[in-house]
């Protein structure tokens, strides 16, 4: 009886231990995104650095765990998904901290960092059990493009083709996308299809998004993954586009079309496009996140020397934006539902790069995300997630200062030029200011008079791997992101 009555006791004390661990050990996978130059790299860089150097230099006073003094330390350990490449911190650091200091290479998938924070328990029931407790932090790096294939899913290859085609008719798109759309009118969709043409015919319209992202700053690319390809570079899952004026042929014809015929394969390849890429990021990956901060690029857009485009290439971001939340609005559509569970808690829009303009620009360009994103908010169903938007740098490059120009105090920011694809990559430096941000959607009339000087500027000189590196609201990021699970 008394043996019994032990085991059972050892076998109670071992659950309430099991059950104690559980809960000391706090997780949070943290997803990275943005469309690709927005800055993901650099931030994800600068949190861990902030994290890992805490107490070094900068001050991170508005992130509660170590204004309060129970922050203890984060380091990195290995991370739990071995399948997934590793972001590789120690890469940026160095570039980073060179002699002559240059940003991260760009990089071109999906990658993963875990971080182990050790903190003291103040407030939660942990502080009776212990002194220690480690929250995990999995943070995951993604393209913001692959999100831009959602609403794929819902589309046949007709539907798809007949959207996309119609978006290459307008402008600034239809100028540089004519010749494409000239050689594939000439195809008839019905014959064998020869697979040297068919990827060669991909291959343009993938040069075609390149043109559209790079050199006109649009930013709805489909599908997304074309342009940011990861492991699938080269793979012929990628080697489709769209075909023009499918309604107008038979339907029973297009719907018979074999597999080998040229509109057979697209369809086919479309098809399992959706399937093996687009279906699986989110069943893989996306399902497992739970707190997830979108990083966006206002300034560039404004850029003067885009006023050609300006106002399409704005349109164009807010209508990226909306795709891109689309993935978070679970619950309203089955599929969508289907896909993933509702588990995302907070989400944070950032607008990143705010060191380049003037401290008292920082409220106009919260209030331009803000408008960007608040279209698209209204739509979702987000009761249940807690949502932010700042203004941040997260590796700050510039000083600001004051200046006279006739006779009036003017801020201005200060900084070294980059120069791209130059061995002196730390260009002159300059004193500048940038121009406004406009505080709402720009106008007609911004775009006529607007003269929003954009500069790329390198990143700091002398910032050593050791030391926490300058920012812009990276505590506030930290706080929002991190701070409820550390108390
Ligand atoms: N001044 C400044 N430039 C930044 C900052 N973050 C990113 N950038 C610039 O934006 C470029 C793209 O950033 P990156 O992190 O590689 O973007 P990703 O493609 O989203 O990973 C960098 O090479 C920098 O030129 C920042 O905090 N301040
Ligand atoms: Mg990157």
């Amino acid at each position: 009886m008394a043996i019994i009555k032990k085991k059972r006791l050892d076998r109670l004390k071992s659950k309430a231990s099991e059950l104690l661990n559980r809960t000391f050990d706090q997780h949070i996978n943290l997803a990275v995104t943005g469309l690709s130059r927005s800055g993901k790299t650099a931030f994800i860089t600068s949190l861990v650095n902030q994290l890992i150097n805490e107490g070094n230099g900068q001050q991170l006073s508005f992130f509660d765990p170590v204004h309060h003094g129970n922050f203890i330390a984060a380091k990195r350990v290995s991370q739990k998904n071995l399948s997934v490449p590793r972001f590789d911190y120690d890469l940026a650091i160095s570039s980073l901290t060179n002699e002559s200091p240059s940003w991260p290479e760009p990089t071109h998938g999906i990658s993963e960092l875990r971080l182990a924070i050790r903190y003291q328990p103040k407030k939660s029931l942990l502080k009776y059990t212990a002194d220690m407790a480690t929250l995990t932090l999995d943070i995951t790096d993604y393209p913001g493009e692959w999100l831009l294939d959602l609403p794929m899913l819902k589309q046949t290859y007709e539907q798809w083709s007949e959207q996309t085609h119609a978006l290459l008719l307008t402008k600034p798109r239809q100028q540089h996308a004519q010749d494409f759309l000239d050689k594939v009118a000439k195809i008839d969709p019905f014959a064998i299809a020869d697979e040297e043409q068919l990827a060669q015919l991909a291959q343009e319209y993938t040069q075609l998004l390149h043109t559209f992202r790079h050199q006109l700053g649009l930013s709805v690319i489909q599908p997304g993954r074309f342009i940011l390809p990861a492991e699938l570079a080269g793979a012929p899952i990628l080697e489709f586009f769209p075909f023009p004026n499918l309604s107008e042929i038979d339907g029973n014809d297009y719907q018979n079309a074999s597999d080998d015929s040229f509109v057979g394969m697209l369809r086919a390849r479309f098809i399992e496009y959706k399937e093996s890429v687009v279906k699986k990021f989110y069943q893989q990956h996306f399902i497992r996140f739970d707190r997830q901060i979108v990083l966006a690029d206002c300034l560039s857009p404004l850029n003067a020397c885009s006023a050609n485009s300006g106002p399409e290439s704005f349109a164009d971001l807010q209508l990226a934006i909306d795709m891109i939340l689309a993935s978070y609005s679970y619950g309203k559509s089955g599929l969508l539902a289907r896909l993933f569970s509702p588990k995302i808690d907070k989400l944070l829009f950032a607008a990143t790069k705010a060191d380049h303009v003037t401290a008292e620009q920082h409220a106009p360009m919260v209030s331009l995300l803000n408008q960007l994103i608040y279209q698209s908010k209204h739509k979702l169903n987000y009761e249940a997630i807690d949502m932010k938007t700042l203004a941040i740098a997260a590796i700050k490059s510039t000083q600001s200062g004051k200046t006279l120009h006739q006779g009036q105090q003017i801020s201005v920011i200060q900084g070294n030029r980059l120069v791209p694809n130059s061995a002196d990559v730390q260009g002159e430096r300059i004193t500048v200011f940038p121009g406004s941000v406009p505080d709402k959607l720009p106008d007609q009339q911004y775009w006529q008079t607007a003269a929003f000087n954009f500069i790329n500027f390198a990143p700091p000189r002398g910032m050593t791997k050791h030391q926490s590196l300058p920012h812009i609201r990276m505590d506030q990021v930290l706080q929002f992101l991190l701070a409820d699970k550390m108390i």
